[in-house]
């Protein structure tokens, strides 16, 4: 079980914990809210690396979390047996995890080495990032009834490509083994099942991803995943706040 450093405001003096043995530093956002670092979460205890988590909070983040992650995201990582090297990007910080774990000579499925795999993966994932994360919170922070229809056709043209993936790879995950590819899409689609049935009584329809469906079943059935979610009544209550404030989502919402 990780040791959850603190999460007071401001946090803690970053120049703590040189030891060489201390843990992996995971920097994260109090109460798992954030779907990037819950990618970075699910990593660590996929790769059963050991790792204390450490709650970042306040806008904007404190001087000491800057010296970290100088764009005052998260997630980030701090690696004290590695000289203290700090990564941040979620999709950087989920590569080198594999890259350390498979140093330490820890067997995983997350990023195979097969370099067509590992292509379909960043693609996969890069699909994500730049083209369906957004279609899913424009749809979901739209006021205009009359645009729905459109908005809600763009996200599923965009879940297509999960679905053929899985189609492809025969389940029960997008590589058929679970991988970065799952890790880093499912954090987004977990909060669309749940906020877009609360605010738009929408479903994703079976007849046309019956396997989406299923991986998103699979998924929620792994520890790592339980561990790294929010309660689906907590998930409401942080997106109440954005969809009452039409928040932008650093750009995710292309909502007029
Ligand atoms: N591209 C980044 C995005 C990370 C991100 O946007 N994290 C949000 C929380 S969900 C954050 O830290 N926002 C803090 C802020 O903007 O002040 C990644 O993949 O790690």
């Amino acid at each position: 079980m990780p040791r959850v450093l603190t999460a007071i405001r401001g946090g803690y003096d970053a120049t703590v914990g040189t030891d060489p043995s201390t843990p992996i530093q995971f920097f994260t956002l109090p109460g798992c809210t954030c779907p990037y670092a819950q990618r970075t979460h699910i990593a660590l205890l996929e790769l059963l690396l050991p790792f204390d988590m450490t709650e970042v909070s306040g806008t904007p983040k404190p001087d000491w979390y800057l010296k970290i992650n100088p764009r005052g995201k998260v997630p980030a990582l701090r690696i004290p047996t590695e000289n203290n090297a700090v990564i941040y990007e979620s999709a950087i910080c989920n590569e080198f995890l594999c890259d350390y774990a498979t140093k330490l000579q820890k067997h995983h499925t997350l990023l195979p080495p097969d370099p067509i795999v590992k292509a379909k993966i960043r693609l996969l994932n890069d699909h994500c990032d730049n083209v369906y994360a957004k279609t899913q919170f424009t749809y979901l922070m739209n006021k205009d009834d009359g645009m729905d229809e459109e908005l809600r056709t763009e996200m599923e043209n965009a879940l297509i490509r999960y679905e053929d993936a899985l189609v492809e790879s025969k389940g029960p995950y997008l590589m058929g083994e679970f991988s970065l590819a799952d890790l880093h899409v499912f954090p987004f689609i977990q909060r669309l099942v749940i906020t877009l049935k609360h605010w738009k009584d929408y479903e994703l329809p079976n007849h046309k991803f019956p396997n989406l469906l299923a991986w998103h079943d699979s998924c929620l059935e792994r520890a790592s995943i339980k561990k790294s979610s929010m309660s689906k009544e907590k998930m409401i209550k942080v997106y109440e706040r954005f969809v009452t404030a039409d928040y932008k989502f650093g750009g995710l919402n292309r909502s007029k």
